[in-house]
């Protein structure tokens, strides 16, 4: 039986569930499916050792409901995976979302009809339901990725990924860990792992910038900082570059004396997290700049780690800070100081197979009880091309072989009624992702009520307009130095994925100003239809 529905939603991370809310609130029926047995998203999977968030708590978080905001008590200035998977609990009772989410159910095609201007949409469930629109909300960093290692279903100890830590736990006490990956996962890992395990081996390719996080308890005076002023501080929030309040510095890096710059440097270190970034405005535009900041770093981990020539291998020198995901750690380079913690590098010498035993790398092998693959993601697209999803018999994966192309980052021309939550081009990872996704909810949901009270049913992206914003989107890119880095945001971890630059880096609020702005003109750029006008022009 085919199920009827105004919206189908894929997802019920933090997306997911406040689009279906959303929807909720404008009388449209909406069903989600979610792979997960529970809602959450990227803080239902990442249960590893050591997972939090790098954004403050009282940033990362829904600012749509009032009452929400100011019942809800973080323990912790950057609260933990767990803690954060219960305040998703939490929303979902809240606002009774459950009874429209269906678990355990991966979406496997979406098929438009541009007869019926409706999407059919299949799970391996055996479900199928005809929908209007279609909402993609499944996540930026949701496809787990493990290197195609040789020689790894030989492995007799136990393996796991981080981005799929099961949810009973594991159990480390006494073990040899091999950890595979230095990316913000395995950053906030290894401490954590370091402790109860008897020997972890890190198998680092390439060295991070890690910033401390000083993460401690939530004060009663910080937190009624924030709830005293919550409706200013998340209106500021949405109009920042990064959609984080981090208290920017107006100044060049390079217009200051070394001492005064190396002050600045030394107050943001010492208030931890991502506000080091902010420190100057010109750390991710200037070489120059962005030296000092990086040379700054590097010199707190020579200090920080006894071992001069592990303290060496762990100072990045190939790519500027920042221009990597930067991570927030709790004692990462402390952790080196253990006995019990060595540092492999493999980028001379690489993996070159799993053994039934261990690592191997040339002649020399690692055994180990446990390994933990902190490999990463097949980022952006990942999710969104595992379904298949086609309109004309055009496959989303084959229109975006040489990279993802996107309006906005909110649709893709050729695929009416498709719309992504955090999709490519747009600000997405560079961003408080919690300040993204209300934001493209909220658009989307203004969208679809906008076509609703206009008599209209189709919306899709010109061709034209899909190729100005695409171009716009690399020409802002390739005036910082984010393409200097091998990253994920670059595709570059996956073998055969096209390297172009993925998120859009002009900034939250610039960004949002120009969703407004397009909507604000009767949806500029987009073709808007109804069923009989799309049939009399075919
Ligand atoms: O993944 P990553 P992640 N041989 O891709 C290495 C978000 N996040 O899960 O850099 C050896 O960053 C790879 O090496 P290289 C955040 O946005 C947020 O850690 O490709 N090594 C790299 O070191 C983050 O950026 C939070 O040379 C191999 C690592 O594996 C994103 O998720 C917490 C290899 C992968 O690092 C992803 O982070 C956690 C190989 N064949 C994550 N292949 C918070 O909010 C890969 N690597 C706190």
């Amino acid at each position: 039986m085919t199920e009827t529905k105004d919206v189908v939603i894929v997802g019920a991370g933090f997306a997911g569930m406040y689009m279906l809310h959303r929807l909720r609130g404008l009388g449209f029926s909406a069903r989600v499916f979610e792979a997960g047995s529970g809602v959450g998203g990227t803080w239902y999977w990442n249960r590893y050792p050591g997972a939090r968030c790098d954004v403050e708590s009282m940033q990362y978080s829904y600012s749509f409901s009032p009452e929400l905001q100011q019942e809800w008590h973080w323990s912790e200035l950057f609260a933990s995976q767990p803690e954060i998977l219960r305040y998703a609990n939490h929303v979902a009772d809240r606002f009774d979302l459950r009874r429209d989410i269906q678990f355990d159910t991966r979406v496997t095609d979406a098929v438009f009809d541009r007869g019926t201007h409706r999407w059919t949409i299949h799970t391996d469930r055996g479900d199928e339901v005809s929908a209007r629109y279609c909402v993609m909300a499944t996540g930026c960093l949701s496809t787990a990725r493990v290197p195609d290692f040789p020689g790894i279903e030989r492995f007799r100890g136990k393996t796991y990924h981080t981005g799929h830590w099961p949810h009973e736990g594991v159990d480390l006490t006494g073990m040899r860990v091999g950890v595979i990956g230095t990316g913000s996962s395995a950053i906030q890992a290894i401490p954590v792992i370091a402790q109860k395990a008897a020997q972890v081996t890190v198998f680092q390719r390439t060295p991070n910038f890690s910033i401390p996080s000083r993460n401690g308890p939530m004060t009663e005076t910080y937190e009624q900082s924030w709830k005293s002023q919550y409706p200013t501080l998340r209106e500021q929030a949405r109009h920042v570059r990064t959609g984080v309040l981090t208290d920017p510095n107006d100044q060049s890096a390079l217009e200051l004396s070394d001492e005064e710059r190396e002050r600045i440097y030394e107050e943001r270190w010492a208030a931890g997290g991502t506000r080091f970034m902010a420190a100057f405005n010109d750390l991710i535009f200037s070489r120059e700049a962005n030296d000092t900041a990086s040379e700054f770093v590097r010199n707190k981990i020579r200090a920080t780690v006894q071992d001069p020539a592990t303290a060496e291998l762990l100072a990045p020198k190939n790519h500027p800070i920042g221009t990597k995901r930067i991570c927030v750690d709790t004692d990462y380079y402390g952790t080196y100081n253990r006995e019990n913690v060595a540092l492999v590098d493999v980028r001379n010498t690489p993996i070159s197979e799993i053994t039934v035993d261990g690592v191997r790398l040339g002649e020399t092998e690692y055994r180990f009880d446990a390994i933990v693959f902190a490999t990463g993601f097949d980022a952006m697209t990942g999710a969104l091309l595992n379904v298949d999803i086609s309109c004309d018999d055009i496959m989303l994966r084959d229109k975006w072989q040489a990279g993802p192309l996107t309006y906005l980052g909110l649709m893709t021309a050729g695929f009416p009624n498709l719309f992504m939550i955090t999709g490519p081009g747009s600000p997405s990872v560079l961003s408080n992702m919690m300040v993204s996704i209300e934001q493209h909810v909220d658009w989307i949901a203004d969208c679809v009520g906008y076509l609703r009270s206009h008599g209209l049913d189709c919306i899709e992206p010109t061709q034209e307009s899909e190729n100005t914003w695409v171009a716009h989107g690399n020409e802002v890119a390739h005036q910082t130095l984010y393409p200097l880095a091998n990253s994920w945001y670059m595709g570059v971890n996956i073998p055969g994925k096209p390297q172009v630059f993925m998120p859009y880096i002009g900034g939250v609020g610039a960004y949002r100003d120009i969703c407004d702005e397009i909507a604000a003109d009767g949806y500029r750029g987009f073709t808007l239809s109804t069923q009989e006008e799309a049939l009399a022009a075919e």
